[in-house]
């Protein structure tokens, strides 16, 4: 039925779009292969403009979140006015089309209309630092830590880059710090953009969130501010720019924090452990796809890359002992891209997440790792020979309407006929019960079942897209997929920028949207949130909700009650569903509440959340 349909509507697109007719007409489709099929050359960057971007400075100076740049435009899809790629720039179509997917024919020679940006324009690449591997900052209480976002030279796939780094690392320093400790950080910003650093999933002082906006201006380029980050929750964090994540993050700007627990035993045992940061870049050949100065491209779906990285380096190796147990902390830095990640059938189980370990460690096959999300799992080897780290999705072909699995391996394991010691067989085999984490949960349990406090739905509005565009979607988002692993459309979703792009979080008590949403609560209050992600808008798609500053439970999705508990500062709500969050307001401050699809945060996807100090000392 769904591929069928797919069929149907694409082909009805295509032919009355090459008939020159109104996609309305789509009740004649014609079967897909009669479709034009891709042009030659289209995939190629016209001349070198990628490499002189506009004035350097824009991308990031956002003065406000929620601000659009053009927000109000009239601009309806018949209308030329302000509509995507109207304007022949010298960027035309650099977008490399999925195999066998040709590009929509209305589409062809648009551009975004936005002034091409990429890292360290003039500068000359040989001039910069190497990028290196992360190095691991042990720090105790009271240090101070010197972070400096900086251009590096950093080679992909043979190709050179002019992109970022902290420190010259990418990704950057690994922070590592006992729990309860409290570091400076001094950080100073040497490259190209406004920036400013986000302590993600840290419930740490608002003054040092690193919102510009909200919390502190943006830090200018050659300019520094001091952060003072205070861990009190055990786990694996990380750090990126709350500026054109969509730019600064994509490029290189994120590193881990590794809090260890007072108790040894905080984890099951295990042999060895790794720190893994999965990312994405879109590469057109040897190019990459430039970003636009005025605000994201790919408003959409996000940039979905066609590399994918761990660690920075396309290809993960490690080499282990037989029967050795792996405690992998995983982290997706991705601006859009969900994994969906295991270990070539190697045994694994969950013990954490966030912002805590969850109530029992479970058994999985995968986990899913939406951007900003962590999971730490544990990985038993068991047998020599070599295990694939694969990311195993469903994708779908828009052009022929087929959901396909697509699987990339990301790295290789290694293991070695040599037995490990110790051996944590037994213990592995062992799915532990954390009892302190049901304990502290115990309290939230009686709010479970209350009525949500406060509602949102997610959804989009869009002005002045391509016809072809707003044609296709308008069809054929009558079938929806929850999650969007791969980017199928990526013709008509780089041509959709912040300009004509609104993601939306709509309070449903109020009608108020994005930063129109002030929601004031008390500290030490227990707030249960309802998410729906409305399946009937212009282009649903799953959002990975991030609240700043708080910890909250996912105590229910589509009613369903979750059966073992973990603490999270983000939530991955899928299209079509209802999911119920209950909210620790216990940091007073205004906190930002978002999608961490960079793009979508870009074209507007944000709210505040303002916990009102108790009043008590
Ligand atoms: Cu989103």
């Amino acid at each position: 039925m769904r591929r069928t349909a797919r069929i149907a509507l694409l082909a009805a697109v295509l032919a009355a779009l090459s008939a020159g007719r109104a996609a309305a007409q789509q009740q004649t489709p014609k079967p897909p292969e009669k479709a034009t099929p891709a042009m030659p050359g289209m995939h190629g960057m016209h001349g070198d403009s990628a490499h002189h971007a506009g004035a350097p400075a824009a991308p990031g100076a956002k003065p406000k979140p929620g601000a659009r740049p053009d927000a109000g435009k009239p601009a309806g899809p018949t209308s030329h006015e302000g509509m995507a790629g109207m304007e022949h720039g010298a960027m035309s179509m650099p977008i490399p089309m999925p195999a066998g997917m040709p590009m929509m024919p209305g589409l062809m020679g648009l551009s975004t209309g936005l002034t091409p940006f990429l890292p360290g324009a003039g500068v000359d690449p040989a001039s910069l630092p190497a990028a290196r591997p992360t190095e691991v900052a042990h720090l105790e209480d009271g240090d101070t830590l010197e972070l400096t976002a900086m251009l590096v030279r950093r080679t992909v796939r043979g190709r050179t880059f002019t992109m970022y780094g902290f420190n010259g690392q990418v990704p950057g320093p690994l922070i590592r710090v006992p729990q309860n400790a409290t570091i400076t950080v001094r950080f100073r910003n040497r490259i190209d953009l406004p920036s400013a650093v986000h302590w993600h999933g840290v419930r740490l002082d608002n003054a040092s969130d690193g919102v510009p906006g909200v919390t502190q201006a943006p830090v200018a380029p050659g300019d520094s501010f001091v952060y003072t980050v205070h861990f009190p929750d055990a786990g694996i964090y990380w750090y990126h720019p709350h500026v054109r994540e969509d730019i600064e993050q994509a490029m290189g700007l994120f590193g881990n924090m590794l809090v260890d627990a007072p108790d040894r035993d905080y984890y099951s045992p295990a042999n060895r452990e790794q720190v893994l940061i999965l990312d994405d870049l879109l590469m057109n050949g040897d190019t990459l796809i430039p970003f636009g100065t005025e605000g994201p491209d790919f408003a959409l779906m996000g940039r979905v890359g066609n590399v994918i990285l761990v660690n920075g380096e396309p290809r993960y190796s490690l080499r282990v002992k037989r029967g050795e147990v792996v405690r992998f902390y995983l982290t997706n830095a991705s601006s859009s891209r969900t994994y969906n990640l295991s270990f070539g059938g190697a045994a694994m189980k969950v013990v954490a997440a966030d912002v805590s370990r969850f109530e029992r460690e479970e058994r999985v096959e995968s986990v899913v790792l939406a951007p900003a999300e962590r999971y730490v799992v544990q990985v038993r080897f068991d047998r020599p020979g070599r295990y694939a780290l694969v990311n195993a999705v469903q994708a779908i072909n828009h052009f022929r309407g087929e959901f396909e699995p697509e699987v990339d391996t990301l790295g290789i394991v290694t293991v070695e006929a040599t037995p490990a010691t110790p051996d944590y067989s037994r213990a592995f085999a062992t799915l532990r019960a954390n009892a302190a984490v049901s304990r502290d949960i115990a309290k939230y349990r009686p709010y479970f079942d209350k009525e949500p406090a406060k509602r949102l739905t997610l959804t989009v509005e869009a002005t002045g897209l391509p016809l072809a565009t707003v044609q296709f979607m308008s069809i054929d988002t009558a079938y929806y997929a929850p999650v969007e692993w791969v980017d199928g459309m990526p013709d008509m979703n780089w041509l959709s920028t912040s300009r004509q792009v609104r993601w939306i979080l709509r309070d449903d008590a109020t009608g108020k949207e994005n930063m129109d949403i002030d929601w004031h609560v008390p500290q030490g209050s227990i707030v249960k949130l309802r998410i729906f992600n409305d399946p009937r808008s212009f282009h649903p798609m799953q959002h990975p909700i991030h609240l700043h500053g708080q910890r909250m439970l996912v105590v229910a999705r589509d009613g369903v009650r979750t059966k073992n508990l973990v603490w999270k500062d983000t939530a991955l709500i899928p299209v079509g569903s209802t999911v119920d969050l209950l909210i620790d307001a216990s940091n007073p401050g205004d906190w930002m509440l978002h999608c961490h699809i960079a793009e979508h945060l870009g074209s507007g996807m944000m709210a505040l959340l303002h916990v009102d100090p108790s009043g008590r000392p």
